[in-house]
């Protein structure tokens, strides 16, 4: 059986309860609930943090084990963590960055992502879908 962390970053456990416009009405729990239902053979691993050094740690803990790709939405972190990126580049797991939203369509600083660099590709602005389509490149 293929695992896959998903990994959500500071905020996003706020999803689904504030700025609906913009990130949507389904909350993390209904995202999970959605991949487990539409990959059940897949073990999907879930994890959220409001910390950069918590995911970094995560990460690192990802690379030791036997995942087989990694879902990434840093959240704002995206903008500014190069320690991020090193995690990343470093991990030797395929990850795919995602975004709810598109990013390149708000406000400039969002536009450049660091962790963008070292990831397989990069889904922005397809809501809760992007996670999904992110599982289907990953499962191959
Ligand atoms: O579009 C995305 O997925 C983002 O990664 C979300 C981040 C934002 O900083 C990135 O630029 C783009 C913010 C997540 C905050 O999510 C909330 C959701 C509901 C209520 C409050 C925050």
């Amino acid at each position: 059986m293929k695992r896959i962390a998903v990994l959500n970053g500071p905020n996003l456990n706020r999803l689904g309860k504030r700025e609906p416009e913009i990130y949507g009405t389904q909350t993390l729990e209904d995202l999970a609930d959605g991949l487990r239902e539409q990959y059940p053979n897949i073990d999907f691993d879930f994890y959220q943090s409001n910390h950069e050094g918590a995911m970094i740690d995560r990460i690192s803990q990802l690379a030791e084990s036997d995942c087989n790709g990694i879902i990434f939405n840093p959240g704002a972190f995206s903008h500014t963590s190069i320690a991020l990126r090193d995690a990343i580049g470093g991990c030797g797991i395929d990850t795919i960055e995602v975004h709810i939203s598109n990013i390149h369509a708000r406000e400039r600083f969002r536009h450049h992502s660091h962790t963008a660099a070292v990831s397989k590709g990069v889904i922005a602005g397809l809501g809760l879908q992007g996670y999904s389509l992110a599982t289907q490149v990953l499962i191959g």
